[in-house]
């Protein structure tokens, strides 16, 4: 350890630390706003300074390691005064419209303004750049004029993405966060993630809201609503009204969809338990009948579009099966709009999901299988806490419901879903009984939790030795497939989700400021909340669901059924 005083007191801090993380280790948090760790660590923003004893200037904490000896200071008025004077700096050719900014309240500028005393936004007004907004992608816009140039977004996009489809472009004053040419977003092979959202501080990039189609359709008396909420959602949404990381919120979720007056809330986790029995069909009529292996999940779109950008050569290696969202919004529009004897034309399908590529999801080619798009509408989670907080919904005070059944009855292995490893669990839950005719003893699949960004494991299944491999987060996806081709790994079965750490961390969650998710295991919090559910439940396995049974029973006929195929499956651009 190095021994050093913060304001006087010791700190012992491990060596190799910055001043930043010893500070912390005194319960001294000292502001940051381009800085996240691990992923953008450049001290460009000049927020994070603080005073060192014998240095010329003002130091920036997030990247000046710490010395045996080194006396620091973080709230002299010197320190205290460069601070305001950089949030003016950045306020001067910044667009002020905060009241109805969408993240007016949670925006890490806003609230290191009125820390650091800002009275005055307009001190260094002069010259100021204008931008158009880029509305060019199906998902998001950015919006330049409210960006601070952080570069968090692109050092995500392209560190933990690899994506990089934004980056700096020209120079001094005229520096702007683009694509290359300025091009479109919509134009580039961005894959809709939403990591970029995720991590930026203001209101420079957002979701596309579609709110406002949710409550016309509810207001419509010729539709029936339908609304699926993600494995996910139930893990974050109670961060947007305040709670801990890491709450269950099921059945208030379940509660604030009633009272927004949804039809039916039903849960996407019985499609999840759906995708298992068809890619569980899949990977064994591949193994047996000499298909192209490995296989690879597909329920993550923005995997999906990486894979077809970037990968166009495995996308035979796909599962055919559309994601859970869209088996979900499909078997409504066919199966339960028979059992209720309503036109699908009629019915209105909205998706809540952590997930922005959703968005692109729903418009994809093949994804209609009654002739009309199988969801009509997906939501981020930030959405859905706008359309409460909007509606006047006291989400707090809510009590706990069930969602509406059939279609709102799922199994351990499908909550799982949501975070990586997930899906490769509750598929082997139900290959292994399958293959081998018996009940599993234990049901836990270790070695594919955590969120190690890959995970490979052996599995003995009835004779053979089942080779898994599971990534998340596009880089580690790149780097896992990068050995698939040049055959130095070879896999009968990988899990891929785009996002790092699953959609617990997706693009479409609750934004967690970096003050926080830069000391704190987000993605593992989140995550808990699904495997206790899991072995909570009654039902572990997909093959267990009594509505799944019900569906194959008096509707599809058997997994990998010609009219499986036809409304659960999909195909792939190349
Ligand atoms: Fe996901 Fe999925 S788990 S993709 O990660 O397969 O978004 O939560 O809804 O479709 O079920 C997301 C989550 C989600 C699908 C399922």
């Amino acid at each position: 350890t190095v021994n050093i005083k913060i304001n006087g007191v010791d700190v012992a801090a491990p060596k190799g630390s910055t001043i930043l993380e010893a500070a912390r280790l005194a319960h001294i948090d000292i502001p940051t706003l381009c800085y996240l760790k691990e992923i953008n660590e450049i001290g460009a923003c000049r927020i994070c300074v603080v005073e060192v004893k014998g240095a010329r200037s003002l130091v920036a904490s997030c990247v000046y390691p710490v010395n045996e000896g080194m006396e620091v200071w973080t709230n002299t008025p010197k320190v205290l005064e460069s601070r305001k004077k950089t949030l003016e700096l950045i306020l001067s050719d910044h667009d002020r419209k905060c009241l109805s900014c969408v993240r007016s309240g949670n925006c890490e500028l806003q609230k290191l303004s009125k820390d650091f005393g800002v009275d005055n936004e307009s001190l260094y007004d002069g010259e100021k750049n204008e931008y158009e907004i880029d509305y060019s992608a199906a998902h998001m816009y950015r919006d330049n004029n409210k960006c601070i140039l952080c570069r968090r977004c692109s050092a995500v996009c392209e560190k933990i993405q690899a994506v990089g489809v934004i980056g700096p472009n020209e120079r001094g004053f005229k520096t702007t966060i683009a694509s290359a040419f300025d091009m479109g977003l919509g134009d580039t092979s961005c894959v809709s993630c939403g990591q970029c959202i995720a991590v930026c501080p203001t209101g420079a990039i957002s979701e596309k809201d579609n709110t406002a189609e949710v409550f016309s359709a509810i207001a419509d008396p010729a539709k029936y609503v339908i609304v699926q909420t993600a494995p996910s959602v139930r893990a974050g949404l109670g961060e947007e009204f305040g709670l801990p990381i890491g709450t269950n919120v099921e059945g208030k979720m379940v509660a604030a969809l009633r009272r927004l007056g949804f039809d039916k809330v039903f849960d996407t986790d019985l499609a999840a338990d759906l995708t298992i029995m068809e890619e569980a069909h899949e990977f064994l009529d591949r193994v047996q009948n000499g298909g192209k292996l490995p296989l690879i999940t597909s329920c993550s779109p923005g995997w999906i579009k990486y894979c077809e950008h970037y990968f166009p050569d495995m996308t035979e290696n796909l599962s055919s099966c559309k994601s859970p969202m869209q088996m979900f919004g499909a078997t409504i529009k066919t199966y339960y709009a028979e059992k209720l004897g309503i036109d699908p034309k009629d019915i209105f399908s909205v998706a809540i999901m952590p997930c922005t590529a959703k968005k692109f999801e729903v418009g994809r080619e093949d994804q209609d299988a009654a002739g009309v798009p199988d969801v009509d509408v997906s939501l981020t989670v930030r959405e859905l806490s706008r359309m409460i907080d909007r509606a006047g919904i006291n989400f707090l005070s809510l009590p706990d419901e069930d969602f509406d059944q059939p279609l709102g009855i799922s199994t351990g292995a499908a909550v799982i879903f949501g975070a990586t490893g997930g899906v490769m669990e509750a598929a082997l839950r139900t290959a292994v009984e399958t293959l081998t005719g018996e009940e599993l003893a234990n049901l836990d699949f270790t070695d594919v939790r955590g969120i190690a960004g890959i995970k490979e494991a052996t599995y003995n299944v009835a004779g053979m030795d089942v080779k898994v491999a599971v990534a998340s987060g596009l880089s580690n996806a790149k780097e896992l497939l990068t050995k698939v081709e040049s055959g130095e790994a070879d896999y009968h079965f990988i899990e891929i989700m785009g996002c790092p750490g699953g959609c617990v961390n997706g693009g479409g969650m609750p934004q967690v400021p970096a003050s926080i998710r830069n000391f704190t295991d987000v993605r593992s919090l989140r995550a808990k909340v699904l495997y206790d559910l899991d072995s909570s439940m009654k039902y572990r396995k997909s093959h267990e669901n009594p509505a799944v049974k019900e569906l194959y029973d008096t509707y599809f006929g058997k997994p990998g059924s010609h009219k499986a195929h036809e409304i659960l499956h999909t195909t792939y651009v190349k």
